[in-house]
């Protein structure tokens, strides 16, 4: 059977690369699908997968008059976000994953997951779909390959990354790819893995059918791998959307973002200005990843790895995110929304009336006023980025943009002020690394916990949590033009649970404040947290409908919060243990003495 299965492999590929053909027929052998087919990346490719997907049920195509070329697909319920309890850093020293990671030692880890691949693909085809990351040709540019027995996941890799011929050229001979392996398997919860092993560039993820965990190229390999590679190649692999900012002037800003799952990474990198904002643009490069690289003027430039978006619907309205709507409005995949009786989407915080019946994400009829929610709040779309109305002409450039400013954003109902800006570039290291956030639907678990999230890269670093700080920290002697770092919190509530801060389009005046501070064109004021806006020449507050008061609530700094803050800060340096940044601890100790001062 073994034989038979690398003939097959071999003799239908496209490509003479040794490494890759032996690795696609090891794995065949183990797996014994009973074809494998080599995707191309072709239109005509994606037809064929479509009809098939639509055929066997995982696609539910939608009204072509109202989404034309959009598709429904429900997930098991059970398999509807990131597994964070299941995900595994399989490095040969458990020190090396680090405490914030789940750890296997690499060769348990092949023994117990080759188990469960074992004969996995009877009866099912094995699609090997070759990958890059990042835009074709590009220096900073990954390339991967995908094994994987689920059309939808390479309907979907198609959207979010540069897939098939293309990226398989680019590999020609090498046999630098990452090697990655997915089975759905049975979709069981407790035959689910999602294996990382950094010193193999291998991922093997059983037992899902979910995004984050499937989609190899996006959380597996452009943040946990690539974080790996940043560490041992000089750059820095983030969980970061990237945006530019264009002023009336002409003058374009380059900004790169970390906040947390489903915290409005999207929204931010798509924003529309408000009408106080004439002649201003946003336009974007990534929503979601950012892969950071000194270049040779000594600015830290910055790459999307990512070719779509695999935004959260829920709360995506013509109000929240205008350019979003418009992205989804065609040949988009929806996952676990609702399905309205003619043929369209549907999900809380839709624009329009709720409908009276619906079809539910898990395909029960749900009527208008029920307790559950039609739309699952992970519920997500897949886009390409090119539906994008205010896509950056730069997200297809293989050098990259030049970064003025790094935000670190949490989702904080207390404690975190609106905005400010580090005193220098530790400091700003030391803010992102105490960011904390309220946990989201993103990932299974309790929502609304605060929960230590370092530079929002808790579930995606692929390291010891203590070297990838030390690694920032040390980024600043290969940076001679370093960014200036910033924190941010959109999230603060009133004591009646109301967010104080409007959000949305409206961050935008944060954003020129950003602008102005980067430009050097803003005088500021220095508080024991950081610098933040004055309050004669600060934030633009023109046609803003808020209260005095409460922007002044939204941007106070309470001391008493603060002490409970930097005990929440201090477990967590604690379980870095000796690998807590000296320069971290004394940031640490510094606020500390100005607190008690
Ligand atoms: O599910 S994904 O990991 O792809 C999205 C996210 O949680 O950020
Ligand atoms: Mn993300």
């Amino acid at each position: 059977m073994a034989s038979t299965q690398a003939a097959a492999a071999s003799e239908q590929a496209p490509t003479k690369n040794p490494t890759l053909l032996a690795w696609v027929a090891k794995m065949a052998a183990m797996t014994q699908p009973d074809r494998i087919v080599w995707c191309d990346g072709s239109e005509a490719e994606k037809q064929r997968l479509t009809e098939q997907a639509v055929k066997d049920g995982t696609l539910i195509p939608l009204n072509p008059q109202k989404r034309p070329g959009c598709y429904l697909h429900r997930s098991n319920p059970n398999d509807v976000a990131r597994v964070e309890h299941l995900t595994f850093i399989c490095t040969p020293n458990k020190t090396d994953a680090g405490p914030t990671n789940n750890w296997m030692e690499p060769e348990a880890a092949y023994t117990k997951l080759s188990q469960l691949f074992e004969g996995c693909m009877k009866g099912r085809t094995m699609y090997v779909v070759p990958y890059a990351m990042g835009p074709l040709g590009g220096a900073s540019t990954k390339i991967g390959v995908e094994l994987t027995d689920s059309d939808y996941v390479v309907l979907n890799m198609r959207i979010m990354t540069r897939m098939g011929k293309a990226a398989l050229d680019m590999l020609g001979d090498s046999d630098d790819f990452n090697r990655g392996l997915h089975s759905t398997g049975d979709v069981n919860p407790d035959r689910r893995y999602i294996c990382h092993f950094p010193q193999d560039n291998t991922i093997w993820s059983f037992g899902s059918g979910y995004g984050g965990n499937v989609l190899l190229g996006k959380k597996c390999l452009a943040l946990r791998i690539g974080s790996y590679l940043g560490r041992e190649e000089g750059w820095l692999a983030e969980h970061m959307l990237i945006l530019g900012v264009t002023s009336p002037k002409g003058e374009t800003t380059y900004i790169a973002a970390a906040f947390p799952s489903a915290c409005g990474k999207t929204n931010f990198a798509m924003m529309i200005p408000p009408k106080e904002y004439a002649g201003w643009k946003i336009e974007t490069v990534g929503d979601d990843i950012a892969w950071m690289r000194p270049g040779p003027d000594g600015r830290l430039y910055a790459i999307n790895p990512e070719a779509g978006y695999f935004g959260v619907v829920p709360g995506t309205n013509y109000k929240t995110n205008p350019n979003a709507m418009e992205t989804i409005s065609k040949d988009t995949l929806f996952t676990n929304v609702a399905l309205t009786p003619d043929g369209d989407v549907w999900w809380e915080g839709k624009d329009g009336e709720v409908p009276e019946e619906l079809i539910d994400w898990q395909g029960k009829p749900w009527k208008k006023g029920s307790t559950e929610k039609a739309a699952h709040p992970n519920s997500r779309f897949t886009a390409p980025m090119s539906n994008n109305p205010v896509l950056s002409a730069k997200a297809n450039d293989p050098q990259g943009v030049p970064i003025s400013a790094i935000i670190f954003g949490g989702r904080r109902s207390n404690t975190v002020p609106l905005v400010l800006q580090a005193f220098n570039w530790t400091h700003g290291v030391f803010l992102g690394a105490t960011m904390g956030s309220e946990t989201t639907a993103a990932a299974t678990g309790k929502v609304g916990v605060v929960r230590r999230d370092p530079m929002a890269m808790l579930p995606f670093c692929g390291y010891h949590m203590g070297d990838y700080l030390q690694h920032w920290l040390d980024m600043q002697k290969s940076i001679p033009q370093l960014p200036k770092i910033f924190q941010v919190n959109w999230f603060r509530q009133d004591k009646n649970g109301k967010f104080i801060w409007p959000g949305y389009g409206e961050n935008m005046r944060v954003l020129e404040w950003i602008v102005n501070r980067v430009q050097g064109r803003v005088p500021t004021q220095e508080t024991l947290l950081g610098w933040v806006p004055r309050q004669d020449q600060g934030l633009n507050l023109k046609g803003l409908d808020m209260s005095e008061e409460a922007v002044q609530e939204a941007t106070s700094i309470k001391e008493d919060e603060w002490k409970s803050e930097l005990k929440s800060q201090e477990v967590f340096f604690e379980q870095l243990g000796t690998k807590a940044p000296e320069a971290l601890m004394l940031q640490r100790k510094l606020l500390i003495a100005r607190l008690d001062g």
